[in-house]
C-alpha cells in the first residue's frame, strides 16, 4: 500500500466537512483561544502559494491549541468590498456582486485544498447586507458619540446635548468645549440647522470640507495610488485638489489612547515602531506674533520654543487663511502665482528631500514677542496647512529647512548655539548651551524650552501645547462597491437613519462611472437618491477599511440579527489571541480597527478595547521570476551566458514555461501570437533564461498556484514545506524543486507504518532508544511550536522520522504520539495513519502528548568519529564519558584501525558529546 496523498485528502477533507468537524460553539468549560488571519480581499487572479504562508501558520497554531484542550475560534471570511471589483465592472459591465462572487468560490476552492481547519458556518463577506447593516450601525454609534477629555471616552452625543440644554457649555473644560461658549438657555433658541453644525464639530463622525485628488478629463476624484505626479495613472490627465465635503472620524481624539495601547500589546517593536511614528505625538508650544499694520495675530507651532530668539523669517503655509489679508499688493500676484503652484502638489511632493527650495515673500511682517523684532511673512510649500498650525517661526540655525531656504533667499541666519557653526548646516541637536538670546543665554537647551514656554505663557503669548502628527481619517469614497452612508441630507443638514431602516441596501446601477461631477456612480441614480420625500441621500459609499475595522467582532456570533456581537459571545472569545498578516495593514487596518473597538468599550458594548492581544507579521513569499533576452530590433531571443554580446531588452516569461532555467522554447512559441516565429540562439542546445527574486505577482509572471502544488504532491507535503521554507517571519523566495526532500520525508513517515503491503506494528514495550527519539521530539515540536518557529520543527520531524526509520521502530505507541503531534502540520496523513492504525477514538481529539524528562537524557549517545574530516564510523559511548576514554575506545576501535590504514594519528580531537576527529 503506498501512499497516496490525493485520495486520503480527499477522503479526509470530506469526512471533516460532512461532519462539521471544526464547528466551534461556546464551551463555558474549556479555556478559549482565538485564532485569526487578516481575511483575504477575494481578487480575480486567486491566491498564490505566497498568500497561505500566514494561514497555514495560524492553522496549525489553532490545532495546536486545540490538541492542549483550548476551545478554539478559527474563522475566515471575505473583505469583500473594494475598488479591483469596481473596475472590472466599469471595464466589462458586470455587477461586482456577481464578480466577487465568483472569485470567492474559487478562493474557497483553492483554501479547501490545503485542508484549514476553518469553522465555515461563520463566515462573513462585508459585502453581504446582512453583514454591513452592522458596519451601518457601528457607524451611526460612532456618529452619534463625543468624545470627552475630561473622561478620557466617547459618550453618547445625547448627554452632550442634555448639557447644552440645561447648562449651555459653563460645565464643560476648555478641551471639550472646542471653541463653543453659550450661556444656559441659548441653545433652545438655536435652529435646527445651527444646532446640527454645532454637534458636527463633537461628533466622532463628521461631515467637513477636504481636498480630494480631482481628475476633470477623467470626471471623478482618484485616490492617492492613483495619481502619479500631479497626473492620473490612467490617461495621464491633470489632477488638481478639489474641495468637497466629506466624512471622517475623529481618530485624533484617539490618539493618546492609541498610543498607549500599544505598551501592552505582544507586537513587533517594527510594528508598534510605525504605529507611535503615524501617531506622531509632538510636545511644544504655541506662540501667537502680531502681524505689522494689523489687529490679526499668527500662531505657530514649535517644538523649540527656546530657539525663538534664532527666528529671522516666518513661513506660512501656501493655503494659510491670513494670507489673502496680510499679502500687500505689490506681492500679491507673485502669492497667488505661487499658490497656483501648490495646488498642483501632492504632499509627498511636498515634503521631499528638498531639492528645489520654493518659496515667495507675502510682503507683509510680524513682531516677535520676546523682543519685537521685526520678522518677515514668506510662504513655502515645506509647510503643511494640516499640521500643527500651518505656520511656523523659521530658525535656520536650528532647523535644516529653514536653513536650506533662508541660504536659497538671502535671509540671515542668527547664530544661538554656544561653539556651533552654523555657516554650513543647521545643528539640531537638543544638548547644549543658548547664545544671543536674551535671558536664555547660558541655559542648557531642555532648561531653556520650559523657561521660554513659562516666559510666553506669563505674557500670554503662548501655550504649551501637544500636537499629533495625524489627522482624521478620511472616511467618504466616490465609488459605488461600498457600503452606503445611513444618512440623508435635507436642505444640506445631514440626518442619520433610523436604525430600523438598516441594512440600507446598495442599489442596482447601470453605469459604474462616477457621476462626473465629482460624486460617485449613486449619485446618478435620482429615484434612489430622493426616495425620501423632502431628502436627498447620501452618494458616497464608506471606504475598503469600513468592514474590516470590526469583522473579528462578528466571528464571534456571525449570525446574530438582533445586534452585531451578543455580549455574551464578545465576552467569551474576547480579544483575538493570535492574529496573523502582513506588515502592509501597520497603519491602515490595524489603527482603525483598534480605533472602532475603543469606542464600542467606551459606549459600553464590549468588555475589551484592544482588539489584537498578540499579532504575528509572516514574512512574503517572493517569486522567482525569468527572463528572456530579446535581440534589440528583433524577434530573436538569445540565451543568457550569450546576452552581453547583443543589445537586449529583458522580458519577463511565465515560470510555468520553464524547467528550471531552461525555456521550453515550443512552450513559449504557442505562449503568445507575436512569439510563434521566434528564433533562437542558444548556449549548448539549450535556451537558458536569467532569473532574479522579485514580489510574487501576476504581473511578473513568477506566480505558482498552490492547487498545483497540491494536486502534484499533497496537501500535507505543500504545508510542511511552506514552514519548512524559513523563519515565519521572514520573506524568502519559492522554489518549487525544494519541496521533493519534504515529499521524500512524508513517504518516510508513511512506511514505518506500512513498510510493505500491509501496516505492520508491534504492541510490546518500546526500545529505550526510541522513546528518547519521540521524547526529545514532543518537548523541541512543543517549544517550537509555542514561539512560531516551524521551520525547526518541520526539521526535528525529519530527524525523527529518519532515526526512528533506522531502528526500524515499529511501536504502535511511539508511532501514534508522533502522529499526534505531527497533526497540526500535516493532517490528513497523520489522520489516516492513526485510523489505519487504530488509533483510540476520534484523531482530532487526541490530547497533545507531554514529553518526559527521564527519556530526555540519553544513556549511549552515538558519537560520529571523523578521519581528516570526513565521518566514517559512528561509535556509541555512555553518556558522560570523557575525552581521553572517548579517544582511547575509538583508536581501539576495529573499523576506525581499518580506516587508519596503519598509520598513527598526528592529531586526535575530541568535543565530548558530539564528535571525534581524527588528523592522520
Ligand atoms: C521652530 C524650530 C526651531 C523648529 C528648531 C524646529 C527646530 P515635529 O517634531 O514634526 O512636530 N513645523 C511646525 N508646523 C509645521 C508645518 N505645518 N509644516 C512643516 N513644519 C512645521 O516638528 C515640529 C517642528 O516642525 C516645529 O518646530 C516647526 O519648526 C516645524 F531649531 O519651530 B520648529
Amino acid at each position: 500500500m503506498e501512499y497516496n496523498p490525493q485520495s486520503i485528502e480527499k477522503k479526509w477533507n470530506r469526512i471533516w466537512r460532512d461532519s462539521k468537524a471544526f464547528r466551534t460553539d461556546i464551551d463555558l468549560s474549556k479555556p478559549k483561544y482565538y485564532v485569526l488571519d487578516m481575511f483575504p480581499y477575494p481578487s480575480g487572479t486567486g491566491l498564490h502559494v505566497g498568500h497561505p504562508l500566514g494561514y497555514i501558520a495560524s492553522d496549525i497554531f489553532a490545532r495546536y491549541k486545540r490538541a492542549q484542550g483550548f476551545n478554539v475560534l478559527h474563522p475566515m471570511g471575505f473583505d469583500a468590498f473594494g475598488l479591483p471589483a469596481e473596475q472590472y465592472a466599469i471595464e466589462t459591465g458586470q455587477h461586482p456582486a456577481t464578480t466577487t462572487a465568483t472569485n470567492i468560490a474559487k478562493f474557497r476552492s483553492q483554501l479547501d485544498n490545503i485542508g484549514f481547519c476553518y469553522d465555515w458556518d461563520r463566515e462573513i463577506r462585508t459585502s453581504d447586507p446582512a453583514y454591513y447593516k452592522w458596519t451601518q450601525w457601528i457607524f451611526l454609534q460612532i456618529y452619534n458619540s463625543w468624545y470627552d477629555h475630561d473622561l478620557g471616552k466617547a459618550r453618547p452625543i445625547s448627554e452632550l446635548l442634555e448639557m447644552f440644554e440645561n447648562s449651555g457649555t459653563q460645565n464643560l473644560s476648555e478641551q471639550n468645549r472646542r471653541g463653543y461658549i453659550f450661556p444656559p438657555l441659548t441653545w433652545s433658541e438655536y435652529l435646527v440647522e445651527e444646532k446640527e453644525k454645532c454637534l458636527m464639530d463633537f461628533r466622532l463622525s463628521y461631515l467637513a470640507e477636504a481636498e480630494v485628488n480631482w481628475c476633470e478629463a477623467l470626471g471623478t476624484v482618484l485616490a492617492n495610488d492613483e495619481v502619479i505626479n500631479g497626473l492620473s495613472e490612467r490617461g495621464g490627465h491633470p489632477v488638481i485638489k478639489k474641495r468637497m465635503r466629506q466624512w471622517f472620524l475623529r481618530i485624533t481624539d484617539y490618539a493618546d489612547r492609541l498610543l498607549e495601547g500599544l505598551q501592552q500589546l505582544d507586537w513587533s517593536d517594527a510594528m508598534k515602531e510605525m504605529q507611535r511614528n503615524w501617531i506622531g505625538k509632538s510636545v511644544g508650544a504655541e506662540v501667537k506674533f502680531s502681524i505689522v499694520d494689523s489687529e490679526d495675530t499668527i500662531d505657530v507651532f514649535t517644538t523649540r520654543p527656546d530657539t525663538i530668539f534664532g527666528a529671522s523669517f516666518m513661513v506660512l503655509a501656501p493655503e494659510h487663511e491670513l494670507l489673502a489679508k496680510i499679502t500687500t499688493a505689490e506681492q500679491k500676484a507673485e502669492v497667488e502665482k505661487y499658490q497656483e503652484f501648490v495646488q498642483t502638489r501632492s504632499e509627498r511632493e511636498r515634503l521631499a528631500e528638498v531639492k528645489s527650495i520654493t518659496g515667495c515673500f507675502t510682503g507683509a511682517y510680524a513682531l516677535n514677542p520676546l523682543n519685537g523684532a521685526r520678522i518677515p511673512i514668506w510662504i513655502s510649500e515645506y509647510v503643511l496647512a494640516g499640521y500643527g498650525t500651518g505656520a511656523i517661526m523659521a530658525v535656520p540655525a536650528g532647523d535644516q529647512r529653514d536653513f536650506l531656504f533662508a541660504r536659497k533667499f538671502n535671509l540671515p541666519v542668527p547664530a544661538i548655539f554656544e561653539g556651533v557653526d552654523v555657516s554650513e548646516e543647521a545643528y539640531a541637536a537638543k544638548s547644549g548651551k543658548l547664545i544671543n538670546s536674551d535671558f536664555l543665554n547660558g541655559v542648557e537647551i531642555p532648561k531653556a524650552i520650559e523657561m521660554a514656554v513659562d516666559k510666553l505663557v506669563a505674557i500670554e503669548a503662548g501655550k504649551k501645547k501637544i500636537q499629533f502628527r495625524m489627522r482624521d481619517a478620511g472616511f467618504s469614497r466616490q465609488r459605488y462597491w461600498g457600503e452606503p452612508f445611513p444618512i440623508i441630507y435635507k436642505n444640506g443638514t445631514p440626518y442619520p437613519l433610523s436604525e430600523n431602516d438598516l441594512p440600507l441596501e446598495l442599489p442596482v446601477v447601470d453605469s459604474y462611472n462616477p457621476s462626473g461631477d465629482g460624486e460617485g456612480p449613486l449619485a446618478t441614480l435620482d429615484n434612489w437618491m430622493n426616495e425620501i420625500a423632502g431628502a436627498k441621500r447620501e452618494s458616497s459609499t464608506m471606504p475598503g477599511y469600513a468592514g474590516s475595522s470590526w469583522y473579528f467582532l462578528r466571528y464571534a456570533d456571525p449570525n446574530n440579527s438582533e445586534t452585531f456581537a451578543s455580549k455574551q459571545a464578545t465576552d467569551y472569545w474576547n480579544q483575538v489571541d493570535l492574529y496573523i498578516g502582513g506588515t502592509e495593514h501597520a497603519v491602515g487596518h490595524l489603527l482603525y480597527s483598534r480605533l472602532w473597538t475603543k469606542i464600542l468599550y467606551d459606549l459600553g458594548y464590549i468588555s475589551f478595547q484592544e482588539p489584537f492581544k498578540k499579532l504575528v507579521n509572516q514574512g512574503m513569499i517572493t517569486g522567482n521570476s525569468r527572463f528572456v533576452y530579446r535581440v534589440n530590433g528583433t524577434n530573436e531571443f538569445v540565451s543568457f551566458a550569450l546576452k552581453d554580446k547583443y543589445e537586449t531588452t529583458p522580458i519577463h516569461v511565465d515560470v510555468a514555461l520553464c524547467e528550471g532555467l531552461e525555456l521550453d522554447i515550443n512552450a513559449f512559441k504557442a505562449w503568445r501570437a507575436e512569439y510563434h516565429d521566434a528564433t533562437f540562439i542558444l548556449e549548448e542546445g539549450k535556451y537558458v533564461c536569467g532569473s532574479q527574486v522579485e514580489k510574487m505577482s501576476k504581473r511578473l509572471f513568477n506566480t505558482v498556484n498552490p492547487d498545483d502544488v497540491v494536486q502534484k504532491y499533497g496537501a500535507d507535503t505543500f504545508r510542511l514545506y511552506e514552514m519548512f521554507l524559513g523563519p515565519l517571519e521572514q520573506s524568502k523566495p519559492w522554489d518549487t524543486q525544494g519541496i521533493e526532500g519534504v515529499s521524500r520525508f512524508l513517504k518516510k513517515l508513511w512506511r514505518l507504518f506500512v513498510p510493505q503491503v500491509t501496516i505492520d506494528l508491534s504492541d510490546g514495550e518500546p526500545e529505550l532508544a526510541a522513546m528518547q527519539i519521540l521524547h526529545k521530539t514532543i518537548r523541541k515540536v512543543t517549544e517550537d511550536t509555542e514561539r512560531m518557529s516551524f521551520n525547526t520543527v518541520v526539521s526535528q520531524f525529519m530527524i525523527c522520522v529518519n532515526e526512528l526509520s533506522a531502528m526500524k521502530c515499529n511501536n504502535r505507541q511511539v508511532l501514534q504520539d508522533l502522529l499526534v503531534i505531527l497533526g497540526p502540520f500535516a493532517p490528513n496523513i497523520s489522520a489516516e495513519l492513526w485510523e489505519i492504525s487504530g488509533g483510540k477514538g476520534d484523531y482530532l481529539a487526541a490530547k497533545w502528548p507531554a514529553w518526559d524528562e527521564k527519556y530526555l537524557f540519553s544513556a549511549e549517545i552515538s558519537i560520529p568519529v571523523a578521519i581528516n574530516g570526513k565521518t566514517r564510523v559512528q561509535l556509541s559511548f555512555p553518556a558522560q564519558t570523557d575525552a581521553k576514554s572517548m579517544e582511547t575506545t575509538a583508536l581501539a576501535n576495529e573499523q576506525v584501525q581499518k580506516w587508519l590504514e596503519g598509520n598513527t594519528p598526528k592529531k586526535v580531537i575530541v568535543v565530548p558529546g558530539r564528535m571525534i576527529n581524527i588528523v592522520l
